[in-house]
Formats: C-alpha cells, structure tokens, sequence
C-alpha cells in the first residue's frame, strides 16, 4: 500500500493514466499476460471470518455499516494487510444499489437480505427505477480513500447478477428452491424479460459509479444461477447479464463472472461477454477451460471446506487446483466460493503464502 499522491491526478492513477495498480499480478492475470506468481483473493475476504471485523461492526447494522465510508475503507483493507492478498474487493453488498434507489429491504444477521414487499406483478416495476451517481455518494467516496490507499494494490468492485438480484426480489429474501422467481420466469416471460432488463441497468449503473471511483476490476456475482438449466440460462437470463457486460466494456477494466454449481453453464457465462470466468470447486479447472472456451482467464477453485482440514491437506488440495491451472492462459487463485465465516483466518494468510510460494517465476 502507498501514500496519498500529491500530483494532482487523481489518487491511484499514474503520469500515462494507467492505475498504480495496472502491472499487479492479478490485473496481470485477467488481462491473460505473464505474472511473477499466480494472484490470489478469496470472495468475501472483507468481514466474516476476522475478528478485527466482527470488532468495528459491533452495533453497527450491515446496510449502515455499507455506508459509511470511512468504515468501509477500514474493513476493505483488513484483510489486504493481514493475508497479503493480490487483491481488495469493495465491502458493501448485492442489495446496496437496489436499497439505494428506495426498495424496501433489510440485511437480517444469521439470515441474509430481506425485501419488504416482494416483487410479483407488473406494477411492481414503478418501484425499479435506475440508479444515479448521486444515489450512492457513498461508494464514491469510499472508494476514492481506499484507491489512496490502496496504491498498486487493485480494487475489485462488484455487483449481483440480474438472476441473483431477480431472486431476492422475488422471493423476499433467501431461498434454497427459487420457486417464486422460476414461476415468474416460466409463468410470465414478458414480465421476467422486463425485470432482468430493468436490474441489468441498475447494475450496470451501479459498476460505473465504482470503475469511475477507481474500481481496477468488477466483478457480477451471479450466486444462485446454478439452479437454472442450460436452455433457460440462455433464453432467460443471459441476455440480461450480456447487458450488463457490454455496458462497462471499453473501460479498461476486466469483468469477472462468477456463478456456484455453473458446471453446466460455463460456456455460455463465458459468452456472456466476461473476461475472466470464476469456477466453483465442482469442475476441475482444466476441464472448466475446456467448456469456457479460449480467450478467457478463469478464478477459482478450492473448496472453501477444505479449510477445515489441516494444512497438509490444504496444500495437497492446492497443489491439486495449481496443477489443474498450469495449462490455462490466466489464473487466478480463489476459493470456489466465499471465505466461509467460522474459517481460522492463519489458514487464509498461510494459503496466500503458499500459492505465491508454489507459483514463483
Ligand atoms: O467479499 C467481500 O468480503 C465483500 C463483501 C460482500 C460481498 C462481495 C458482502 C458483505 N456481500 C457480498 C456479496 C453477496 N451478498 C453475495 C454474492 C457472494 C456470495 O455468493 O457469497 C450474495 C449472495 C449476497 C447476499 C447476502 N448478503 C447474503 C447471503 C444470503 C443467502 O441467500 O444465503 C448474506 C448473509 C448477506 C449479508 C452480508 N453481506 C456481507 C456481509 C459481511 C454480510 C453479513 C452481515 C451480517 O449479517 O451482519
């Protein structure tokens, strides 16, 4: 991490425009370029497993805590200086925007995101307007300190799919079945097609205001896609989340997408328009390169359980991952899916150092 510039560009951009951040190896790594060693972050890093987290957040409610600013600076950053991560990735959450442009929701501890009144009919739509800058000042200006702070360190900001968001707008909150949005999808194709178009404009919204802040990289959680079958993935949400690609293109910027049990999916996440696809830790990744198709770089994949187990097993099962990466064009290290939260954080710091170790050039 670096101190604040005092050149007058803006913090984190250097003389030619370029990031400070633009040779890391993950940026590196998604733009599918030799690296020094294979970059590694972890999904959900910020908060969850550390107890300098748990700490700040003492008292304060999630959607609050999101916005903050000074606080969410804080939180981004924890985990970078202790696991020496290759990457931050912003701490706020998929329902922020939808928050932001007035829905009626909570973020429930032990539970998740909860709507007040769930999204059903047509007229529902009035209520999905899209999101403006102004909308969240908030995220503007966290990110400005953090890019500061964070000097040749990448930001990695971040949005839920239109599936995912669709989901707990739908539902009302977390859903193991997904049967209110899948009977929406089926039920009433022409209202399905409107919401996801109207959510991909939110969200692409929502990704502008952070790669204009200084976000290095964004990613589209499309969490809960894996539901779906193949043939309704590429009638029904594919179109939207390719939106949602097309519009922050051109930006300089590489654009993740990242699904859990996608194993079906993976070639048309990858047409969706991405530049890096995430894996979970079902598909190994040589065979997820296979079904992603070239001209991709992909992230993931260890089980997050694998955690649990002692560090013998932990560097066998990386070195399994590693050995599934070697033929890829670009790798990124990750878990197939976030930190899970009674995770030992010295596990997460003694992974970084190994993959780094393991993957010296
Ligand atoms: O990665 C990070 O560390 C940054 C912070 C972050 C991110 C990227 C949070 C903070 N949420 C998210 C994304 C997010 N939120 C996703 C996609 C990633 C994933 O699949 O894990 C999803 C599905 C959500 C929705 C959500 N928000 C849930 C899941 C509920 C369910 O359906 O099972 C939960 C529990 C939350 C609350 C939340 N978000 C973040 C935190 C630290 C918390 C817990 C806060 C609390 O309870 O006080």
């Amino acid at each position: 991490m670096s101190e604040r510039t005092e050149t007058g560009r803006p913090a984190g951009q250097q003389e030619n425009g370029r990031s400070a951040a633009y040779d890391s190896a993950f940026l590196r790594a998604c733009r599918r370029e030799p690296v020094p060693h294979t970059p590694v972050w972890f999904m959900r890093q910020a908060g969850r497993s550390l107890p300098e987290y748990r700490k700040l957040r003492e008292g304060i409610p999630m959607l609050e805590s999101c916005m903050r600013p000074e606080l969410v600076t804080e939180i981004t950053l924890q985990p970078v200086r202790r696991h020496d991560v290759d990457a931050a990735i912003f701490f706020s959450d998929i329902v922020v925007p939808l928050k932001a442009i007035g829905i009626d929701l909570d973020i429930k501890p032990g539970v998740g995101p909860v709507v007040a009144e769930p999204f059903r009919t047509r007229a529902d739509l009035d209520r999905l307007r899209d999101l403006d800058p102004s909308d969240v000042p908030y995220v503007t200006e966290a990110i400005g300190l953090l890019t500061a702070e964070l000097g040749a360190t990448p930001l990695i900001g971040f949005a839920g799919a239109p599936f995912t968001l669709a989901s707990y707008l739908v539902e009302g909150g977390p859903s193991r079945n997904h049967e209110h949005t899948k009977a929406l999808m089926y039920g009433d194709p022409e209202l399905w097609a409107d919401l996801l178009d109207r959510l991909a404009d939110i969200t692409a919204s929502f990704l502008k205001v952070q790669i204009a802040a200084g976000a290095s990289a964004v990613q589209l959680f499309d969490s809960w896609v894996g539901a779906l079958a193949p043939a309704d993935y590429r009638r029904s949400v594919m179109p939207a989340s390719a939106k949602v690609f097309d519009a922050v293109a051109g930006h300089g910027v590489p654009r993740i997408h990242f699904g859990v049990g996608t194993g079906e999916l993976l070639g048309l996440m990858g047409e969706a328009g991405a530049d890096v696809v995430g894996v979970d830790w079902r598909v190994p990744l040589s065979e997820a390169a296979r079904r992603v198709g070239p001209g991709k770089a992909l992230q993931g994949n260890l089980d997050p359980a694998v955690l649990f187990a002692g560090r013998e097993a932990v560097e066998e099962k990386t070195r399994e991952v590693l050995s599934a990466a070697a033929g890829l064009e670009g790798h990124i290290f990750n878990l197939g899916h976030g930190v899970l939260p009674t995770t030992d954080p010295e596990a997460l710091t003694r992974l970084v150092s190994y993959v780094h170790e393991q993957t010296a050039r």
